[in-house]
């Protein structure tokens, strides 16, 4: 069974989690940036305390609220249901699915943004590594894919849109993968404002330091290293793999620029989100 086929299987108990007004919930499409936002959080919430930081890996520490173990052994909701308030919560579900509960308790909601097109690129090797996930096949079939929404979480398109329109109407912070890599002290900032956080610069500066790429890379409770080789096929990529922006660059043709460009145009014209291809 897919992680999708699995997320449907179990759509019950997800749809009618209870979350409490403390709980964060940190939302993303998928490969924009949420492992990274987890750490930064994590540090804000433990005011640079890189010790306590990793205490457990980010799965652990922070659950992935639709996922089931292959094996149905554990779930983002088992692991929540013995975790007391306030929890991080990860999610990759648009924002139409996320259990009403949340609206309903008022919880804070990150919203990450990445560029489509670096977030293609990132999935397309996650795809090659991940021994759960659909196989890829050839990158010009899975970019077109990717442009039809017929990746894992649907629409690349609509997820964006989707919590940009309701940024106001809800409680979500809404940040973007780019400005993160440009500017981390400002964007730690914010977030930590966000959370009611008032941290001294030299803390946000640890923070900044703690989960930059290279950090994050070396750390074995941020990096997804116990995630078993059965699982992760590491000769295939790495989940730390480039941590940049721009490396479309490489993957792209000339021509699959073009017909991206225009369809992206097309699509997003009626909900202009401030998204950056480089910095
Ligand atoms: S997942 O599986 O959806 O939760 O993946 P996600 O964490 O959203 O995205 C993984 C990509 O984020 C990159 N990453 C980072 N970039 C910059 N700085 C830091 N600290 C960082 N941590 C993770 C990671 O390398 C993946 O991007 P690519 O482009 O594949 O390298």
């Amino acid at each position: 069974m897919t992680a999708a086929e699995r997320m449907v299987k179990y759509w019950a108990r997800v749809e009618e989690f209870q979350a409490s007004n403390e709980d964060l919930l940190i939302a993303t499409y998928p490969k924009a940036g949420t492992t990274w936002t987890q750490e930064v959080v994590d540090g804000i919430l433990n005011e640079g305390d890189a010790e306590k930081c990793q205490r457990a890996p980010t799965q652990v520490r922070m659950p992935f609220l639709e996922m089931t173990a292959p094996d149905g052994s554990s779930s983002g909701i088992t692991k929540l249901e013995v975790m007391d308030p306030p929890r991080v919560i990860k999610t990759h579900l648009p924002v139409q699915l996320v259990p009403r509960s949340f609206w309903d308790a008022g919880c804070k909601v990150i919203y990450m943004a990445r560029n489509p097109k670096d977030t293609v690129v990132s999935y397309y090797h996650f795809d090659r590594m991940h021994l759960n996930q659909p196989e890829p096949g050839p990158w010009p079939q899975y970019l077109e894919k990717f442009m039809k929404g017929q990746l894992g979480w649907g629409s690349w398109y609509d997820h964006v849109k989707g919590y940009w329109k309701e940024r106001h109407n809800k409680n979500i912070l809404y940040i973007f993968y780019e400005d993160m890599k440009e500017d981390p002290v400002h964007e730690v900032t914010r977030i930590a404002q966000f959370l009611r956080r008032q941290l001294p610069k030299s803390t946000i500066e640890d923070i900044v330091q703690m989960t930059t790429f290279s950090a994050m890379r070396e750390n074995p409770m941020a990096n997804y290293s116990s995630i078993p080789d059965t699982i992760f096929d590491r000769t295939a990529s790495e989940f730390m793999r480039k941590g940049e922006v721009g490396d479309w660059k490489n993957h792209f043709s000339a021509e699959e620029d073009v017909a991206f460009e225009e369809h992206y145009r097309k699509i997003m014209s009626d909900c202009p989100v401030p998204i950056r291809f480089t910095i």
